[in-house]
């Protein structure tokens, strides 16, 4: 491995919000430092130095009246990482883990997988640390327009897009986006992932678990191999995670788990189609928990996680950041799993990922293997700013080339002797975009 420049590092030590946002830029400078090392250019222009701060922060207060009429309070934040190469571009979180260092970590991930992905997209984050759940859908909504009269004027849909997010769906959304017609009396589509009769794009629900079974598929393609039969752990069991296991199962794997903050929902056989349609009603549509699906040979584990509990070829994890640290990646490599693709953003920590590598467990980051949303995202605003509606068909189809084109990026850029590390291709092949950009701007 290459040892990282102590100038860089401590840089980011000064500078990071946070130990996520500390751990997210560390990631990334292992992977480009041999690439600013061979390109005089980026060094000269102190590239990676000027990625550290995000462009513009804005943090807002969110006065809303609960059921009860007592006013509540929460914070909110926006942060504007890099918009080199597009309108700033990213989704919103709502939960109540949310900090600026957590949207600082997602907004920084969110630059280099906008830029993996060949579109013209910048980087950014948002959300707050309010959460949904347990709250009555009158209180989300007005949560929500006030989110939006507090923080919708840093939006627009050639300035800063947002999207969803854990906590933020199409509900959520389509109050964010009413109010915002109201603020501007203009029908702009400003956010993506909206309601279809808003103006959301058939496919973007479904696209960033969609795009991560395209991306598996296009690493065990390279290795030789395929998903047929293929054992498959799946972590979460919100948007992204349940649309990677209906296309998982569709498409021949046998999805062996999902689960949620509470516990692990195991059928050692395999859910089938309808009872991935049946989890999806109960979590989507009736908003419930894990433990009340009713799903027969399947067996719901209070408290449990997926990593040290169940034994899969590929491991999804799709729930949130650093949910497999080192012990978990062992337990998982024990297992005989071949291949981990991230659907969260950072589940896996830096010491996960060095199991891996170590026990020859291919890995893609979520950089790649989740940029099948932000991608139909800006099929979406494609689709806003022409007025031409695109079929769910056509959707999925430019999904699919786009998670192969990022394949083949993350090939051409992280060729490691006769594999692949799509770590380091990953975040190489976004650097050196975003750094030519940033050096045809000017300082
Ligand atoms: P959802 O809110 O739809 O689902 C989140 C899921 O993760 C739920 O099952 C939730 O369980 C679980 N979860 C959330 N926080 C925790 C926690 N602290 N511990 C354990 N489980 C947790 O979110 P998404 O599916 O949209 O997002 C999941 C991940 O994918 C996030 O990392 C997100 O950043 C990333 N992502 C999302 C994209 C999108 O288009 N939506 C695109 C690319 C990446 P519970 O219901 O119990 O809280
Ligand atoms: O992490 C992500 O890529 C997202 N939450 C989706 C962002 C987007 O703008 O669609």
């Amino acid at each position: 491995m290459t040892s990282l420049p102590t100038d860089l590092t401590d840089l980011i030590e000064a500078n990071a919000e946070g130990e996520l946002h500390a751990s997210a830029m560390r990631e990334v400078l292992e992977s480009v430092a041999p690439v600013i090392e061979s390109e005089k250019r980026y060094r000269e222009h102190r590239v990676f130095e000027r990625l550290i701060n995000a462009e513009r922060v804005v943090r807002v207060k969110v006065e809303w009246v609960d059921d009860e009429g007592v006013a509540r309070v929460n914070r909110a934040w926006r942060v504007e990482h890099c918009g080199a190469l597009g309108p700033y571009k990213g989704g919103l979180r709502f939960h109540d883990s949310v900090t600026l260092d957590v949207l600082s970590f997602l907004a920084y991930e969110q630059t280099f997988k906008n830029a993996l992905t060949g579109l013209p997209m910048g980087g950014g984050k948002g959300g707050s640390d309010f959460s949904p759940k347990g709250k009555s859908e009158n209180e989300v909504m007005r949560f929500c327009q006030a989110f939006a009269r507090a923080l919708g004027r840093e939006f627009g849909p050639r300035t800063d897009v947002p999207a969803g997010d854990i906590g933020v769906g199409g509900r959520e959304l389509g109050y964010i986006a009413g109010t915002l017609r109201q603020m501007t009396n203009r029908f702009e589509g400003t956010l993506t992932g909206k309601p279809e009769s808003l103006g959301g794009l058939s496919g973007r629900e479904e696209a960033t678990g969609y795009g991560l079974v395209t991306f598996v598929r296009a690493m065990l393609e390279h290795a030789g191999k395929d998903l047929d039969g293929k054992r498959v752990g799946i972590s979460g069991s919100g948007n992204v995670a349940l649309f990677a296991a209906e296309r998982a199962v569709r498409e021949g794997g046998t999805v062996v788990c999902v689960s949620d903050s509470s516990g692990l929902l195991v059928k050692d056989d395999g859910f089938s189609e309808d009872e991935v349609r049946t989890l999806k009603k109960l979590k989507f549509e009736d908003r419930g928990r894990l433990h009340e699906a009713e799903i027969d040979g399947s067996k719901y584990h209070e408290g449990a996680e997926p990593w040290n509990e169940v034994s899969c070829d590929i491991a999804l994890p799709c729930a949130t950041q650093h949910e497999i640290d080192a012990s978990e990646a062992e337990a998982i490599a024990e297992n005989g799993t071949v291949l981990v693709a991230e659907g969260a953003n950072m589940p896996c920590t830096h010491g996960a990922r060095k199991v891996f590598g170590e026990r020859g467990v291919s890995f893609a980051p979520g950089k790649a293997a989740n940029a099948g949303g932000v991608a139909t995202s800006l099929f979406e605003m494609s689709q806003n700013a022409t007025f031409v509606p695109w079929t769910l068909e056509k959707t999925i189809e430019t999904l699919d080339e786009t998670m192969r084109a990022i394949h083949a990026r993350c090939v051409e850029h992280g060729k490691d002797g006769g594999g692949v590390d799509y770590g380091r291709g990953a975040d190489a092949a976004g650097f050196v975009r975003i750094a030519d950009a940033m050096i045809r701007s000017g300082v």
